[in-house]
């Protein structure tokens, strides 16, 4: 495997030069709640409280071997919760002790994204997220169902001092309803676009028109971005690309946990429903015309390793099967193979 690309390297010499008509890719960035989280819960822990709240231990006395906030769960692993990440603003715990708030799902994906996939010239991206709304500090009030307390986001550090974690953005009651929303539309010159939602710093107060940032908070709204997705690809993409018969299109989907806004009697994910979205998208008509969206999958973090529905998607979706990472490398790797597979593909200049 070929290592990351840094900014404007080819990704290989004996590559032909670029094609004109560069493939175009939608990015869907998983901004669930969990994406605060750690990638996988690694550090382990001694758990002495003979009931505890929600089976957690999160008193110092009561627990060791978590960082200060951290609660000791009832496997012996400490909680995966940062309480941030990886921001300027919203820091986060630092589970590992490397002294850096590099620790969260969000800080390693935005940092895999940045160093690989933008640095690639042969594409034209744009940038989608699960629905959130905006606004200055909007999200500051919740209740979590099954908790005592009232909690504001997954911000806030425990004990959840009244309003320390509210943030800018709000997934909870649309996420849902709304599937993906589009951040920064596919174009040649968006990457500058792109990365400000991922350069860990923010406007305050809340600016429409400022720096803004990615954030986890919400659900998981897989098949609803894919629908999103074609809804914009059939819209707005594809109808003014005069390219069309030639261009191949794409959607990326980067994602920690299973869909959770349509599930099955099982609860689980709608399997049928996540195969429908990609299919759709792969047997996309635009004007009478064959115009496949591919999808590939990445499932990122201990939640989905392995997932079958992600393979699914991903083989619904006409990329044959979802790749897994649980860490900034296999991240990096994941994102490069994908890559290699979109810039080496036929096109008919
Ligand atoms: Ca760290
Ligand atoms: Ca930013």
């Amino acid at each position: 495997m070929a290592p990351p690309l840094d900014q404007g390297q080819t990704p290989d010499a004996a590559l032909p030069a670029p094609a004109l008509t560069k493939p175009r890719m939608l990015v869907v960035f998983d901004t669930s709640g969990s994406m605060t989280w750690t990638p996988r819960r690694a550090r382990q822990c001694v758990w002495n409280c003979g009931m505890p709240q929600q089976g957690a231990c999160y008193a110092d006395n009561d627990a060791s071997g978590c960082p200060p906030g951290v609660p000791c769960l009832e496997d012996s692993f400490c909680a995966p919760w940062t309480y941030g990440d990886g921001s300027a603003d919203y820091p986060g715990v630092d589970h590992d002790g490397n002294g850096l708030a590099d620790d969260s799902r969000m800080f390693i994906a935005k940092e895999a994204l940045r160093s690989t996939l933008l640095g690639v010239t042969e594409l034209e991206f744009g940038l989608m997220r699960y629905a959130q709304e905006e606004g200055d500090l909007i999200r500051s009030t919740g209740i979590c169902s099954g908790c005592e307390q009232l909690f504001r986001s997954q911000y806030d550090a425990y004990p959840f001092a009244i309003d320390e974690g509210a943030i800018n953005y709000d997934g909870q009651l649309i996420s849902c309803q709304r599937g993906g929303e589009l951040l920064v539309p596919i174009a040649d010159d968006a990457r500058g676009a792109i990365v400000s939602w991922m350069d860990h710093v923010e406007t305050f107060p809340y600016d429409v028109s400022g720096n803004r940032e990615l954030r986890g908070d919400g659900n998981t709204p897989i098949a609803g971005s894919l629908r999103s997705a074609l809804t914009l690809f059939r819209d707005q993409v594809i109808p003014g690309d005069e390219r069309q018969n030639c261009r191949p299109y794409f959607v990326l989907l980067l994602t920690d946990g299973e869909e959770t806004c349509e599930t099955a009697a099982d609860g689980g994910p709608d399997q049928a429903v996540l195969e429908a979205a990609a299919r759709d998208l792969l047997e996309l008509r635009v004007e009478g015309r064959a115009t496949p969206v591919r999808t590939f999958v990445i499932g990122f973090g201990e939640d989905t390793e392995g997932s079958a529905t992600l393979d699914a998607i991903a083989a619904a979706g006409g990329t044959d099967q979802a790749h897994f990472g649980s860490d900034e490398m296999a991240l990096q790797r994941a994102l490069s193979e994908i890559i290699q597979q979109v810039i080496t593909q036929e096109s008919c200049n």
